[in-house]
């Protein structure tokens, strides 16, 4: 059951297997991989598919020979592994011309020359057969406060995704887009810094079916955020479109540690809910489980391959647990104990309103608060040790 398969749906960025160690401090520790190993090596492994921007296939500045040819090698790849590439996404951030962003830049040649660089890389989408279109906006965003006037940039944020919206409509593509939050670096504050900033931005677009949200593990946790509660509220708004499992310790720098490496706790949560929490314990997700993480710089390719498969085990481990978790009279004594399902249970009865709230003696002017004092506890802390318990193989 900790074999991946591409059942599973375990699908790596380009960028983090292809990561070669460069940190603000250091040049890179890793010579660069050729797209036609990494597309074997990811089969071997187990994994169902690959992702990339379009500067990780083809460099920034590459002739239209260069990219075609980067382009079939990938296809010829594809073709001989099975494997499948259901999501891209476009390079806003690396080249020198978006150090003000792409979407939002203060430049309007900026923002037209952004524009046409994810309308192409929509099309190679297309053609490879993903379904989601990720926007990671890290330059979107500014250092000082006078530098960047917010209200205008998120205009120009609504007009560019309005525009590519279309795009895709007009082009009978079946893509959607999914918008990735993170508070900030590169920029010293970035644009829709956390799901919910997103989420209420979605809602301001022309086509806000077809924008939803792929949030990333460490880039919540980045601003002190519970990242299950976080998905939770993404699946209440039907938003989960894609997501980036990785780890993260803390609030700190981005450190897109291997799933499971970081807050392990809340990894738990996280696949307990992807995998059990939609109607009568089914998956409530089924797209694509991501990996957007870096093998550290200490790492020879060995221990790229190591970390990729750390990822995908992890995660089936934990799936392991969680379904153990969920199996265990003791757990579901304790859930039943804590009243976790009476929260589905509506607080008015059917048809009533606040006249009937208001008639029921039994609602307040009967109901004796006092027993609640030093009374019934709900046993939130038996429950979470049962779950650590599971999550430690110790039940
Ligand atoms: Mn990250």
């Amino acid at each position: 059951m900790t074999s991946p398969t591409p059942a599973d749906k375990f699908t790596f960025g380009l960028w983090t297997i292809g990561y070669n160690g460069t940190d603000p401090f250091g040049g890179p520790t890793r010579p660069p991989m050729d797209i036609v190993h990494v597309v074997t090596k990811l089969a071997e492994l187990g994994a169902y598919g690959l992702t990339f921007h379009d500067d990780d296939l083809f460099a920034f500045g590459s002739t239209a020979a260069q990219r075609q040819s980067q382009i079939d090698r990938l296809k010829g790849a594809l073709g001989d592994t099975g494997l499948k590439v259901p999501m891209v996404t476009t390079n806003l951030f690396s080249a020198p011309v978006f150090k003000d962003g792409g979407f939002t830049s203060n430049d309007r040649d900026v923002r037209r020359y952004a524009l046409r660089k994810v309308l192409r890389q929509i099309d190679l989408g297309a053609e490879l057969g993903a379904h989601t279109l990720v926007m990671w906006g890290g330059r979107e965003g500014a250092e000082y406060d006078a530098a960047k006037d917010i209200r205008a940039a998120l205009s120009r944020y609504r007009e560019g995704v309005n525009m590519l919206s279309q795009y895709v409509i007009d082009k009978g593509y079946d893509i959607r887009f999914a918008i990735e939050p993170k508070p900030n670096e590169p920029r010293g504050d970035i644009l829709l810094p956390t799901l919910g900033h997103a989420l209420a931005f979605i809602e301001t677009l022309e086509h806000p079916e077809m924008v939803g949200l792929n949030p990333e593990v460490g880039h919540e946790q980045m601003a002190g955020l519970n990242f299950a509660a976080g998905i939770a509220q993404a699946l209440y708004h039907g938003k989960l479109f894609h997501i980036d499992l990785n780890g993260q310790r803390g609030i700190k720098y981005d450190q897109d540690l291997v799933f499971g490496h970081g807050d392990l706790h809340n990894a738990f949560a996280l696949v307990d809910l992807l995998e059990n929490g939609g109607p009568d314990g089914t998956p409530a997700y089924d797209g694509p489980r991501h990996f957007d993480y870096k093998p550290s710089r200490t790492e020879d390719e060995s221990g790229v391959w190591d970390s990729a498969a750390a990822n995908m085990r992890t995660y089936l481990l934990l799936k392991e647990r969680a379904a153990a978790f969920r199996a265990d009279p003791e757990v579901q004594e304790a859930l039943k104990n804590a009243r976790v399902a009476e929260l589905s249970q509506p607080t008015l009865a059917d048809g009533e309103g606040y006249a009937e709230l208001l008639a029921d003696r039994s609602a307040f002017e009967d109901f004796d608060p006092e027993p609640y004092f030093g009374g019934r506890g709900f046993g939130f802390v038996r429950l979470q040790q049962l779950a650590l318990e599971h999550l430690l193989g110790a039940r």
